[in-house]
């Protein structure tokens, strides 16, 4: 059976198990990384140098990247669904995926990180705006996309979806001003009538 390495409330485990759940594919998830360690043992940085997880095994094959994992999964299980068959939308739920990972996420992690897992007397309140002003604006892009469809390509769930989809969730629940979005938050709320999205991402953030 697929085996999936990751705590449970990391963005990273959570778009595996997010796919995994969509597809109705089973996995075993083993607790990995945070407090409960395992990410520096030697058997783990034999699958994964970096130590840091999700780490996946399907039937001997190691992966780890979160959104390579989880384009993997998707090729695999869902040609055609969660896996866009026509070469330009792929290209276009690539984009996106990509830009969670490398646009997105260093603009909000010192927010996130700040609030949810560091002292209160510990925060550097400069750091906390500034990526809380910068979120704000590079959201608008991805408001500005959703104009005219229901998800981050067409009218249908993709794994185009999955990184951003996981990370919204983070956004809408932090205690801090948002500007108003309506077509993110639409998208957000289509997403929110998922079980699966409910299951594995709508949980209380920590
Ligand atoms: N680019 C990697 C980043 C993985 C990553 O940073 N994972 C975090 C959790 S979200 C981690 O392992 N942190 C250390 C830990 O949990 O012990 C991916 O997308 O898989």
């Amino acid at each position: 059976m697929l085996r999936i390495w990751g705590r449970d409330n990391s963005i990273n485990v959570q778009k595996a198990l997010w796919c995994c759940e969509e597809m109705e594919v089973p996995y075993e998830r083993v607790d990995a990384g945070g407090s409960f360690g395992v990410v520096n043992t030697q058997q783990y940085r034999n699958l994964n140098p970096n130590g840091l997880v999700p780490t996946i095994e399907d039937d001997g094959f190691v992966l780890w990247e979160s959104n390579a994992i989880v384009r993997y999964l998707a090729a695999k299980h869902s040609a055609g669904k969660l896996w866009p068959e026509d070469l330009k939308v792929r290209a276009e739920a690539d984009r996106w995926m990509d830009w969670q990972a490398t646009t997105f996420w260093p603009a909000f992690r010192p927010l996130f990180w700040n609030l949810v897992r560091t002292p209160p007397d510990q925060r550097d309140a400069q750091a906390m705006e500034e990526s809380r002003l910068k979120t704000a604006e590079i959201l608008g892009y991805l408001d500005a996309h959703l104009r005219n469809r229901s998800h981050i390509v067409g009218d249908a769930l993709t794994m185009g979806d999955i990184p951003m989809g996981c990370a919204i969730w983070r956004w809408v629940s932090l205690p801090v001003e948002r500007p108003e979005l309506a077509n993110l938050q639409r998208w957000f709320e289509t997403l929110g009538a998922r079980p699966a999205y409910r299951k594995i991402v709508m949980q209380p953030l920590s």
